[in-house]
């Protein structure tokens, strides 16, 4: 008989990595079973997110792994990120937007489109997790539609005064820089905004049910002098927000594999052993069926997002091509999340289990970085030439 598969890796899509790939996996696969495992679930139980968690996250070097060591970064390839995603989403989706956000929202503008001061100003320190950084573009009339963007920005002197407010702020209540993007007279732009500035202030957002193991605030600019100094001026344009969240969005595409394996791994374990009607559940066709189309569902998303990373590291990848693994992705990995919940029964709605924490995690990954209807829309226009936003 031949040897048996990895449940988890039908296709053996691991032999497709290489050595370096398969040694930045293990080790954050590491990172994840002996420190997020053990203190998540209280953490999401009791809504907090587990900062002494960052040297640590920092020491690893999965804040900037990709980019380049002059700044502080890690050098790594595409899909090396992805794997850090992944395996951090294993944890928690919390873990894996911390790492979002400081890396593809907050280090990858400083590096694009910053000066040279800005890029040695900031950017070690947010490798090595001393300044910690979140990322304001959504704002409360409605994040779907970023350009009709009301926080602005006036020139003043060698200033710029800002006004406005942004809303649903991942570490926003961490930050010690918040990159803001802002209307001005001369398009969009993106600003480095200082903790301690005057009239800037941040607002945690509590009673989620969703990520509760991640700070989401609100922040607040009440005529706030910023320097030019702190203007990224190499971009202006929607194009420069939506240029982030294309990194972060192909991280996205990774990060659910992991929750969605964290959750069907679980699944398997308690159908196999839960006796019903004199006989495990997993021995039931219904079962099976189920835990058969997870497999089926998470090697495809496997295969989606290596190759999506391949394309990225061949500098050949396309903003469509991400909202499609997005999507997928995502969609995927909430109906497997749901699904295990369902087979492990009433335990499945305790934290105890990891698939009711995952599920409800996954409703915000499917509505931030464009809702998973932003995302159809995208491809959508694609493939008809028609917007129908
Ligand atoms: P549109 O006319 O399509 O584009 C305007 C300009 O931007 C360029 N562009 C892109 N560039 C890079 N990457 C992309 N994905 C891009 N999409 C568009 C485009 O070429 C154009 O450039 P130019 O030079 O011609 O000016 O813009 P639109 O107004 O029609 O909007 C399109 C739409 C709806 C897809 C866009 O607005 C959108 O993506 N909306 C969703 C907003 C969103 O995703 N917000 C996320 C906020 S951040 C967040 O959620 C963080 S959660 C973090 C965590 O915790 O992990
Ligand atoms: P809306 O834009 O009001 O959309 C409401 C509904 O309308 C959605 O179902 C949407 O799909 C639908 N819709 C919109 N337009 C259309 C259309 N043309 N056709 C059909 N349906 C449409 N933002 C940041 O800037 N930085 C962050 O760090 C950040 N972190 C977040 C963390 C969490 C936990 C959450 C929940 C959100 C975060 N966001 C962040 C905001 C996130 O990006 C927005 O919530 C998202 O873009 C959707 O915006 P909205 O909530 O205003 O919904």
């Amino acid at each position: 008989m031949a040897a048996s598969l990895d449940p988890h890796d039908l296709y053996d899509v691991r032999s497709l990595l290489s050595d370096e790939e398969r040694m930045v996996q293990d080790s954050v696969a590491r990172f994840t079973d002996e420190r997020v495992l053990p203190i998540i679930g209280d953490c999401f139980d009791r809504g907090v997110f587990p900062a002494d968690l960052i040297p640590e996250i920092a020491g690893l070097g999965l804040l900037g792994s990709s980019l380049p060591t002059e700044y502080g970064g890690g050098g790594m390839n595409a899909v090396s990120y992805g794997l850090i995603c992944q395996e951090l989403e294993r944890g928690d989706s919390g873990i894996r937007s911390f790492v979002s956000v400081q890396s593809s929202l907050c280090m990858y503008p400083i590096f694009a489109y910053g000066s040279e001061e800005q890029k040695r100003r900031f950017l070690p320190d947010m490798a090595a997790g001393k300044v910690i950084g979140c990322f304001g573009l959504t704002e409360p009339h409605g994040g779907s539609d970023p350009g009709n963007m009301k926080t602005h920005a006036r020139r003043d002197g060698g200033d710029w005064i800002l006004n406005g407010a942004k809303m649903w702020i991942t570490n926003g209540g961490l930050a010690h820089i918040a990159i803001v993007w802002a209307m001005t007279d001369e398009g969009i732009q993106g600003f480095l905004v200082e903790r301690g500035m005057k009239g800037f202030e941040t607002r945690d957002i509590h009673r989620k049910m969703s990520l509760r193991a991640s700070v989401t605030s609100e922040l607040f600019f009440d005529h706030v002098r910023v320097p030019d100094a702190n203007r990224l001026p190499g971009v202006r344009g929607l194009k420069g927000p939506l240029g982030c969240l294309t990194q972060a969005r192909y991280g996205i595409t990774w990060g659910p594999i992991g929750a969605a394996i964290a959750c069907s791994s679980q699944a398997i374990d308690y159908a196999r052993e839960r006796i019903i009607f004199g006989k495990p559940i997993a021995a039931t066709q219904a079962v099976q069926l189920k835990l058969a189309d997870m497999a089926r569902r998470i090697t495809l998303a496997q295969l989606l997002s290596l190759q999506l990373g391949r394309l990225k590291d061949a500098g050949r990848m396309q903003p469509t091509q991400v909202s499609l693994a997005k999507w997928n992705n995502v969609r995927m990995a909430i109906d497997i999340a749901r699904e295990a919940r369902d087979i492990l029964g009433g335990a499945g709605i305790t934290v105890e289990y990891v698939p009711i924490r995952h599920a409800l995690n996954l409703e915000s990954v499917i509505t931030y970085e464009g809702t998973e209807t932003v995302h159809q829309l995208v491809v959508g226009r694609e493939i008809t030439g028609i917007n129908a936003f």
